[in-house]
């Protein structure tokens, strides 16, 4: 029977398996089924990213370099651009993109041209589990169907479940082992295969009744901080208003032993997951003739922080007599969260643009991003010492790397404008404004 053959594959040694998509979600998988001894080939359109695995050099920072250059050198893990290694895979992981269009409607084409080239060499006793974070229903009406118009009936010839990632980039603590892991499965076939797959590397593989509640279960995650953040970006804009610090407001309610989960304020909401995994869930309610007012309400808040951050920088500027316009500023942090290189979605980039439009002549510092092109302008990160912070006039902390020293603004810029409570452990300054 097919589902035995895959799972004695899971158990004599024989599996192999292929990720498509070698990003930060696909990249630390490949390595965790390779380091388990299984044969792993990862498949990605950019041949740059496959050329570079292949030299056993890592480009993921939470992968260990030395781990996969191993891998690579005993031959488990190897990349390709070229499909049609899946006849001879096993199991296949889906880990690609799923932006946002302009449109702002959800862009599932990298899931769609990822789905049609596994088709081509789609087989009998294959896996497929879809991980790219999407709307309920796509793996069954988008995966499912497509391998049924094959020919290939799901949960007899083939195998597909829908698993979110959680990764949580610049996490110590959790990797892709030890974060447990939802699955859900089209059938209970199809969820005994994954099971045995996925539970080779995944210390929990937490199971759920089908796809949809799978999908719902990733949308319900990012929702809830999405909403959370939108919740607390907006109670710093009140305390404002009230002349009350938000940042001590939070820090007493977290004293609260049950019943709260601190999240903070800051320039707005950055990465390729929060800003846009809940809107793939208010669009296809959307479809469905129901409006997800929390959601919009989040996404609208969040949006707004970058505007809200330079008005606020503009108001303490001319509390001190000053103006944007001709002030030397310095942008402190490009990457969308702290100790991390990614500067997808960063609202700092927008803040840089906000900058500029109102006549600022602005820089930026970032220790993990060397260069960045903004919407309009292509930028290099400038030294950032002693000496080199007394040329401004103005800073703008956007992003809380540990490994920067934030005092030397406070010592030498005439106003900061602090966005992540990083001058915190300093207390008042008179040239220090807070979010
Ligand atoms: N942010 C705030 N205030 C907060 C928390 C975050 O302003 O209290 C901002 C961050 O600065 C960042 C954005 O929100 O710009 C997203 O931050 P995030 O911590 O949610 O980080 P991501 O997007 O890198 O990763 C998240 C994962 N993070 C955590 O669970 C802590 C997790 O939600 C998902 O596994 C992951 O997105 C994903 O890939 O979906």
């Amino acid at each position: 029977m097919i589902l035995n053959d895959l799972k004695n594959k899971t158990q004599n040694g024989t599996l192999k398996v292929g990720v498509v998509g070698l990003g930060y979600v696909g990249l630390p998988l490949a390595v965790e089924f390779a380091a388990k001894g299984i044969e792993v080939v990862g498949i990605d359109l950019s041949t740059e990213k496959v050329d570079s695995i292949n030299r056993g050099e890592n480009y993921i920072l939470d992968v260990k370099s030395d781990l996969l250059r191993d891998l690579v050198k005993n031959g488990k893990l190897r990349a390709t651009t070229d499909y049609s290694v899946i006849r001879e895979l096993d199991a296949v992981s889906i880990c690609v993109p799923t932006p946002l269009r302009k449109t702002g409607d959800p862009d599932i084409s990298y899931i769609l041209a990822s789905r049609d080239e596994i088709l081509k060499y789609a087989h009998a006793g294959m896996l497929v589990v879809l991980e790219s974070t999407t709307y309920p229903g796509t793996t069954d009406e988008l995966m499912v169907t497509a391998f049924e118009e094959k020919g290939l009936k799901v949960g007899k010839d083939v195998f597909i479940a829908f698993s979110p990632e959680r990764v949580d980039p610049g996490n110590e603590h959790f990797s892709t082992h030890n974060t447990p892991k939802v699955m859900g499965g089209s059938t209970p076939a199809c969820m005994e295969a994954a099971m045995a797959v996925y539970g080779l590397v995944i210390k929990q593989v937490v199971p759920v009744s089908s796809t949809q509640a799978a999908e719902l279960v990733k949308l319900l995650e990012n929702t809830f901080r999405s909403i959370n953040i939108g919740l607390v970006n907006e109670l710093a804009i009140m305390c404002n208003i009230l002349n009350v610090d938000v940042w001590e407001v939070i820090r007493a309610a977290s004293t609260k032993p049950f019943g709260f989960m601190p999240f903070y304020p800051g320039p707005g909401l950055g990465g390729h997951c929060i800003p846009i995994d809940p809107i793939y869930l208010s669009w296809k309610l959307k479809t469905l003739k129901y409006r997800a007012r929390f959601i919009e309400l989040a996404d609208d808040i969040n949006t707004t922080m970058p505007d809200y951050v330079v008005h606020r920088v503009g108001a303490a500027l001319n509390d001190r007599g000053r103006a944007i316009k001709g002030s030397k500023a310095l942008v402190m942090g490009v990457a969308y969260k702290r100790d991390i290189d990614d500067v997808r979605e960063s609202p700092s980039l927008d803040i840089i643009e906000l900058l500029i439009k109102k006549g600022a002549n602005v820089e930026y510092h970032d220790p993990y991003i060397a260069e960045v092109t903004t919407a309009n302008h292509k930028m290099k990160s400038v030294p950032y010492d002693k000496e080199s912070v007394k040329k401004y006039d103005l800073a703008v902390i956007c992003t809380d790397h540990r490994n920067v020293d934030y005092a030397l603004l406070a010592d030498s810029c005439p106003m900061v404008f602090d966005a992540r409570n990083a001058l915190a452990s300093l207390g008042p300054k008179p040239n220090v404004v807070k979010l």
